[in-house]
């Protein structure tokens, strides 16, 4: 399984590098892009039950929220398993305090990963069979890019 998350990864990278990057004001090239509620979670699942995401956080989101600012929101469906969450957040040439949250199918939160500035971030849970999940990824401290951060799931 790891292998295959590397594989997904290096596929996603070379994506990223020919694609025209910061052309949308609004999501900063974040083709996961409505994704600022539960509502509006984009749903990740491979038949393998392993995720690799690139997206960023970059300014005001599409649609407004308490904040004002850009938080991403993804679904994923429980496996019965413990599954692991990780946050690799980007490179920049200021400070990052990026976190990242996880929510059951009530929007109560069971997990959470808050590190200090340019610390990554992981949380491992045990995900309950075809219930439904919500990762949230957002700036602690309003600070954003167009650099693309990585967010990757896989069975423990
Ligand atoms: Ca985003
Ligand atoms: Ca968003």
């Amino acid at each position: 399984m790891k292998k295959l998350v590397a594989g997904m990864l290096t596929a996603l990278v070379l994506a990223s590098a020919v694609a025209p990057h910061g052309v949308n004001a609004a999501t900063g090239g974040d083709s996961y892009e409505n994704n600022d509620s539960f509502a509006d979670a984009k749903r990740l699942q491979t038949a393998f039950g392993a995720i690799a995401v690139l997206a960023n956080l970059w300014g005001t989101p599409t649609r407004s929220t308490a904040t004002g600012e850009d938080e991403d929101f993804f679904e994923i469906l429980g496996r019965g398993q413990n599954f692991e969450i990780t946050l690799q957040i980007p490179s920049a040439s200021f400070a990052l305090d990026y976190d990242l949250e996880l929510y059951d199918e009530n929007y109560n939160l069971v997990g959470f990963s808050r590190n200090g500035s340019n610390k990554d971030e992981k949380i491992v849970k045990y995900l309950d069979n075809r219930k439904k999940y919500y990762i949230r990824v957002y700036s602690y401290l309003s600070h954003f890019t167009t650099n693309d951060y990585v967010l990757t799931g896989i069975a423990r």
